[in-house]
């Protein structure tokens, strides 16, 4: 089995974050996704609507979602790639050479961002200040 791994706080989830998800699960057999945490979101200076909790359940309902593992640091991705049995990490090209230090363990793969959609993009349409 060809197990992928991708990280992120998918928050106020949308369809970059599905098409991210399709593309990730399509590079394998299984799709992990390492969740950030909410006290990992302040480390990342980043706010989300959603805690925890509502932000998995969301990625949960998700058909190309397989696993879902808590993302509480930066430095954990080497550990959860050897742990898990990851064969290909991957990541929206906004990372982009970010990672290639997990090249030794698995593939890299950088995927195009979807343009035009963000969470801060939503937050302005809906007029909320998540
Ligand atoms: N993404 C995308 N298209 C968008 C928005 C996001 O392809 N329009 C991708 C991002 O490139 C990322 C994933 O969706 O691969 C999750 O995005 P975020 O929730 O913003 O994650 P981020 O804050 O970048 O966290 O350790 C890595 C970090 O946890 C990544």
């Amino acid at each position: 089995m060809k197990k992928v791994i991708t990280y992120g706080t998918f928050d106020t989830l949308h369809y970059g974050h599905i098409l991210l998800l399709k593309r990730a699960r399509a590079l394998g057999d299984h799709l992990t996704v390492a969740l950030s945490s909410d006290s990992f979101n302040a480390l990342k200076d980043k706010t989300s609507h959603f805690d925890f909790e509502a932000r998995k359940a969301l990625l949960e309902a998700i058909t190309y979602v397989d696993e879902i593992i808590p993302e509480h640091d930066w430095d954990q991705k080497r550990g959860d790639v050897t742990t898990h049995k990851i064969d290909v990490f991957t990541m929206g090209d906004d990372w982009a050479g970010k990672f290639d230090f997990l090249s030794d363990l698995c593939e890299v793969v950088y995927m195009t961002r979807t343009p035009s959609i963000s969470s801060t993009e939503i937050k302005k349409i809906t007029g909320k200040s998540f």
